[in-house]
């Protein structure tokens, strides 16, 4: 009985989050923004990511960072370094954010900058390997981390990112000669679920495929605003 009402609820829970999430959308393609909702487990290195993207795209496209972390502006006051409005967002108790939340940080986020200049809206989802998938904020593309410190099984178990990914970064492969790891094993397990995924594998701090994923990003910004911003 008890799991009846658990699935209900969340069942419903669900239903209201995906209506702000297409509510969010409709105001982002009314504003010609693409966003992109970033997400992986903790330290996969999603905020180091974004800080090589910043430096690297944010004479091209304008760019707006939504910063989701349980406590803490950490992640946000690095970004913040690099020129952009970054909105942080605090969520207590809740391990993702929803698509409630990052309607608050956009009307935050309206009231300084003008939502028709932007381009691209980021959002860096707590770490969390499973809720964030399951929620909806708006976006136009779902970016998965994966660093290969977390193991090559990690996609069959946890696979609700994974197959509702768009693209798959594969992180820290500066690491790979100290680690037992097959990339390929990795790539394999997320085909398994998701054959469709891009897969890009970087490293930051070698440089190592950035700009593949910088690539990814700019085709992933909508044609009209790369030629508006021209
Ligand atoms: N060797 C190596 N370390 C990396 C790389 N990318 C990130 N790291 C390190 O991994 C750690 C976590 O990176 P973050 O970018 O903070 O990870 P995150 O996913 O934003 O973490 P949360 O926001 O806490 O979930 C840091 O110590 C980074 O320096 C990489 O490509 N190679
Ligand atoms: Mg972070």
């Amino acid at each position: 009985m008890h799991q009846i009402i658990d699935e209900t609820l969340g069942i419903n829970l669900l239903h209201a989050n995906q209506a702000g999430a297409d509510h969010n959308r409709a105001h982002f393609d009314e504003w010609g923004i693409t966003c992109l909702n970033v997400m992986s487990s903790p330290g996969a290195g999603k905020t180091v990511l974004l800080e090589k993207t910043l430096a690297a795209l944010t004479d091209a496209l304008k760019i707006a960072v939504i910063e989701g972390d349980m406590t803490t502006e950490l992640d946000a006051d690095r970004l913040r370094q690099y020129g952009v409005p970054v909105i942080a967002i605090n969520t207590g108790r809740a391990c993702h954010l929803d698509a409630r939340m990052v309607a608050g940080g956009l009307h935050t986020l309206s009231q300084t900058h003008t939502p028709t200049d932007l381009d691209l809206v980021i959002v860096e989802n707590v770490g969390n390997l499973v809720c964030p998938a399951e929620f909806e904020v708006g976006e136009h593309a779902k970016v998965a981390l994966l660093s290969i410190t977390e193991g090559e099984d990690k996609p069959l178990k946890y696979p609700v990112m994974f197959r509702e990914a768009d693209v798959l970064v594969i992180t820290k492969v500066d690491l790979a000669p100290y680690l037992d790891v097959d990339l390929s094993r990795i790539e394999a397990n997320v085909r398994e679920i998701n054959p469709q995924v891009t897969i890009i594998a970087v490293s930051a701090q070698t440089g190592a495929g950035l700009e593949a994923w910088f690539d990814w990003v700019r085709a992933a910004v909508k044609p009209s605003q790369l030629a508006a911003a021209h």
